[in-house]
């Protein structure tokens, strides 16, 4: 391809909305464009790095099994009622009437529209297990689309589908999934942890997530160096054993707290550590008020919370509502008293003469203790695992991260084959519901999830299996007859030994192709300039090294495929 045909605008300036490298890189080195919030159409470079990583991800599918199929964008409401999905899904699902006035999904997910066809045309043991998957579009109507490709409105995925007679058969199709992730996420040149991870509401009871650590992932993980222990911290089990000893109970005490509304005034005005404080959240659960009770230094975490409760909507009461259910607003809250569901992290357990709110504007109670001046509906695991806190497997202290989600695999069991009632017949001729899995790997997040990972001041650094040409051959100076028939030459050379080629044949100073070279990210770079005739030497740079080195015009195409073969 020469530069000079290539649609590539790149830009100088940081566009102002890009928050992360990614997308500010994406937009600057010309591989997307923004058609609406959430919305981006990707530009040749782009395409060219996406039919690799999906290139990549089909060869791991195809090996674990996995036959491509396409499915349709548009989804008929009928099968997402069937599931009960389509009021479980709100403003989310982008909805579509169609001239008859009926009501369509544009497709967030394909549980609903695989089960269906694979109910129809399966009906027997001996049909299964069926592996069967996509590279599509997705479309979710994010409340707050950002980050560019990391979360946007209309995106690409892979997912594939497993169906098995049993648990067990599941078990080998989940096994092969997570071995085919681990393989691609590793031939993408990734650093990345696979996770315990929260199901959701998808349903089923194990999934693990695929996370590219960088310090811009929306998601947190824990981990244990020592052991292969990880997880999601919507996921993380926080271990409590109340080993005591602990003081004696002081007498409750009521103070007069004026203006006292956070833990930091408490702490101050007390002489008590946050530690020695307790904090109350109040939440709507399906509608009911509900306490959360933890720790003054810890965090709730809503995930879990929700899980705990098993309710399908989960959100924090407004300080006008708990006011009028409690007679006191946020900062004055306490479990002594209070006439809602308690539910205490199982720390408080462990609490002894803790201060918290009196549930009466400008009080406090001092010297609370649990079981004696309250007692909750149950100590529950709901706080955020941090950094410090006993592995669950090994003891020793975990580590944190942030990381991109880039796949999430789940065991799905039953849940829509039996609610669509999928069956087929087993051996003995009973019908049986069929057992499923699903497996996603987001590919235009992965996409930039590779830049977030791989860049430098000047541009991206591409893995050199994504990067969407290999080498770019960069003329010095385009007026010189002989330094383009050099660079011409060996653009025909390098390309008949199979090697991906960019030639940078605009009438550009060297500056702005060497600036463009490191910012599109391509791996190597061949510099044509005066030494070239002199010497009969080109200059070679390896994007992801700063140092250039000469090399006869004569070997240089060995040196590159050599290079390109070893990274
Ligand atoms: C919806 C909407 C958003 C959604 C879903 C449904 C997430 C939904 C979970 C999954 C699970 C797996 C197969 C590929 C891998 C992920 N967001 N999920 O089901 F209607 Cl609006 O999509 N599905």
């Amino acid at each position: 391809m020469k530069f000079s045909e290539l649609f590539c605008p790149t830009l100088r300036e940081v566009p102002s909305e890009a928050e992360t490298i990614s997308h500010q890189l994406l937009l600057r080195a010309g591989y997307i464009r923004k058609a609406g919030a959430g919305i981006y159409s990707y530009l040749p470079l782009a395409h060219r790095v996406l039919r690799k990583i999906e290139a990549i991800v089909r060869e791991e599918m195809d090996r674990s099994g996995g036959q491509e199929v396409l499915m349709p964008i548009i989804q008929p409401r009928e099968l997402w009622e069937q599931t009960g999905r389509w009021d479980v899904y709100g403003e989310e699902m982008f909805r579509l009437i169609d001239r008859h006035q009926r009501y369509f999904a544009l497709g967030p997910t394909h549980e609903e529209i695989i089960t269906s066809l694979v109910d129809g045309d399966v009906h027997s043991y001996r049909d299964l297990p069926l592996l069967l998957y996509q590279i599509q579009n997705k479309y979710r109507d994010e409340i707050r689309p950002r980050f560019g490709l990391m979360r946007g409105r209309e995106f690409i995925m892979k997912d594939l589908y497993s169906f098995d007679m049993d648990e067990e058969g599941l078990d080998v199709s989940y096994r092969k999934m997570y071995a085919a992730y681990n393989r691609i996420f590793q031939r993408l040149k990734l650093h990345y942890r696979v996770v315990e991870a929260d199901s959701g509401a998808i349903g089923g009871n194990e999934s693990h997530e695929f996370m590219v650590l960088a310090d811009t992932g929306e998601d947190e993980i824990v981990f244990c160096e020592a052991g292969d222990f990880a997880a999601n911290v919507d996921k993380a089990a926080c271990v409590f054993s109340d080993d005591g000893p602990h003081e004696d109970r002081q007498a409750l005490q009521k103070i007069h707290t004026p203006e006292m509304r956070t833990i930091r005034d408490l702490v101050e005005f007390t002489g008590q550590p946050e530690q020695r404080q307790v904090k109350t959240l109040m939440y709507y659960a399906d509608g009911q008020l509900v306490a959360a009770i933890l720790r003054g230094d810890r965090d709730l975490n809503e995930i879990k919370f929700k899980n705990l409760l098993g309710c399908q909507e989960l959100h924090m009461a407004d300080d006008a509502s708990v006011r009028a259910a409690v007679g006191a607003g946020f900062g004055s809250l306490g479990p002594v008293g209070l006439d809602v569901k308690v539910y205490a992290d199982l720390e408080i357990a462990g609490m002894r003469n803790f201060t918290c709110g009196a549930n009466e504007d400008d009080y406090h109670y001092t010297n609370v203790n649990p079981e004696r001046d309250f007692v909750p509906e149950e100590y529950v695991d709901i706080r955020n695992a941090v950094a410090g806190d006993p592995c669950p497997s090994c003891g020793k202290p975990l580590l944190t991260a942030r990381g991109i989600e880039v796949g999430h695999i789940f065991k799905l069991g039953v849940k829509y084959s039996q609610a669509m009632n999928a069956t087929v017949l087993d051996q003995h001729g009973q019908a049986v519901p069929m057992v499923m899995g699903c497996y996603g790997i987001g590919i235009s997040r992965t996409m930039a999830a590779a830049i977030e990972q791989n860049h430098d001041d000047n541009g991206i650094v591409w893995p050199l299996p994504i990067a969407p040409f290999q080498v770019i051959i960069v003329p010095v100076n385009a007026k010189k007859e002989d330094q383009m028939e050099t660079a011409l030459s060996l653009y025909v050379e390098m390309q008949e030994r199979g090697l991906e080629v960019l030639l940078d044949d605009r009438d550009e100073r060297a500056g702005v192709k060497f600036k463009d070279a490191d910012l599109i990210g391509i791996p190597v770079r061949i510099t044509v300039g005066p030494k070239a005739l002199q010497d009969n030497q080109v200059e070679v740079k390896k994007r992801w090294e700063n140092e250039v080195f000469n090399v006869a015009i004569a070997q240089v195409t060995d040196t590159v495929v050599e290079i390109i073969r070893q990274r």
